[in-house]
């Protein structure tokens, strides 16, 4: 029974804090996944790279990052969970498979546009093969699917490209994974510009999974909402972007439909509704940090945690690594 598992891959950048975007898209629904499927979990350090890092600082996210995940319910046990640089075939396949990329399709990637523009002072060539570094990772593990967020589908195409083409000159070497997005919170929107993704890079605007009950209340009190005269809890994304937002974070959090949210403050104003919604946010976090604070103060569990994931990641990446060598005629030593 075990063999026939499907198997799922998926990462996150310790570039930052994690915050609901994070959590409400693609993180809440990883613990499901691990009884499921055959699951590997890793923290993309390698990309961080690619904007300039101060180096404590980086140490510190990446062991929160770890906590975070086993405190969201990755239980080790049960998962693999790693870090990208512990396992040196993600480097390694990178090199190849830059050979196989073409400078267009990397030129058309969304994600590098806006890293470019807000970067101008450094747009560095990891910034440009970001992702083909992305594309190792997944096609090392022969992932059925990848769950990630929205912004992310484009990347996950390029990898299917990229497997394609390789497998196109050497025959079935990568097995072609599908994206896996969630449909209620694959977007959070900012809380104070409900047009833009809640984001790392613009922190005045997300919550984080590790502030305090008190910030959190106080920047739900703050959301923007609608500037609409029908100051009424509904849900009406394209004329009230602030509300519908605001309505998916309450619904993901508290795990209720639009439908019984929009009866539950019928006749109410946005505070009543801010205010709910700040409440359900506390709660479901409340764990979650308690949790991950008890992990940090920890270091030899999350030591003894990424270090039997990364004997396991290399394991199987070894095994695609050698493949994908010996294919391109590299000599076994
Ligand atoms: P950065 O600002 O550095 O680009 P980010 O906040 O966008 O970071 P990532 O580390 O790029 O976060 O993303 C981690 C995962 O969270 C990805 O799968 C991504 O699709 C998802 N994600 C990021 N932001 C949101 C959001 N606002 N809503 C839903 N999912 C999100
Ligand atoms: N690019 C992703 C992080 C990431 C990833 C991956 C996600 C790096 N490698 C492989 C899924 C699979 C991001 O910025 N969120």
């Amino acid at each position: 029974m075990e063999e026939t598992k499907k198997v799922m891959l998926s990462g996150i950048q310790p570039s930052g804090q994690l915050h609901i975007g994070n959590y409400l898209g693609p993180l809440i629904h990883w613990p499901e996944m691990i009884e499921e499927f055959d699951c590997y979990f890793f923290l993309a350090d390698l990309h961080t790279l690619t904007v300039r890092q101060e180096p404590a600082e980086l140490r510190k996210r990446v062991l929160t990052l770890l906590a975070n995940y086993i405190a969201c319910g990755l239980d080790p046990e049960k998962c693999t969970l790693f870090i990208q640089s512990h396992v040196p075939a993600h480097s390694q396949l990178a090199w190849v498979l830059n050979c196989y990329t073409m400078f267009g399709e990397l030129s058309r990637m969304t994600q590098f546009k806006d890293k470019s523009a807000k970067h101008a002072d450094n747009i560095n060539a990891g910034l440009f093969t970001y992702p083909v570094l992305m594309a190792s990772d997944i096609l090392l593990y022969q992932p059925d699917y990848v769950p990630v967020g929205e912004d992310q589908r484009q990347h996950v195409e390029i990898c299917r490209d990229i497997a394609n083409r390789f497998n196109g000159v050497y025959g079935d070497v990568f097995k072609v994974p599908e994206p896996y997005i969630a449909k209620v919170g694959a977007r959070i929107m900012s809380l104070n510009a409900p047009e833009s993704k809640m984001s790392k890079s613009s922190p005045e605007g997300c919550v984080f999974l590790l502030d305090r009950p008190e910030d959190i209340l106080r920047k739900f009190k703050r959301a923007i909402t609608d500037s609409d005269t029908e100051r009424c809890v509904r849900y009406d994304p394209e004329h009230k972007p602030g509300v519908a937002n605001l309505m998916q974070i309450y619904g993901s959090a508290a795990g209720k439909t639009y439908a019984e949210i929009e009866r539950e403050f019928d006749g109410q104003g946005y505070g009543a509704f801010k205010a709910a919604v700040g409440e359900a946010v506390v709660e479901k976090l409340r764990p979650i940090r308690e949790e991950t604070e008890r992990l940090l103060a920890d270091k030899a569990y999350l030591e003894s945690v990424y270090r039997a994931g990364a004997e396991k990641a290399s394991y199987i990446a070894g095994k695609t690594l050698r493949k994908v060598y010996k294919k391109v005629g590299l000599l076994a030593k």
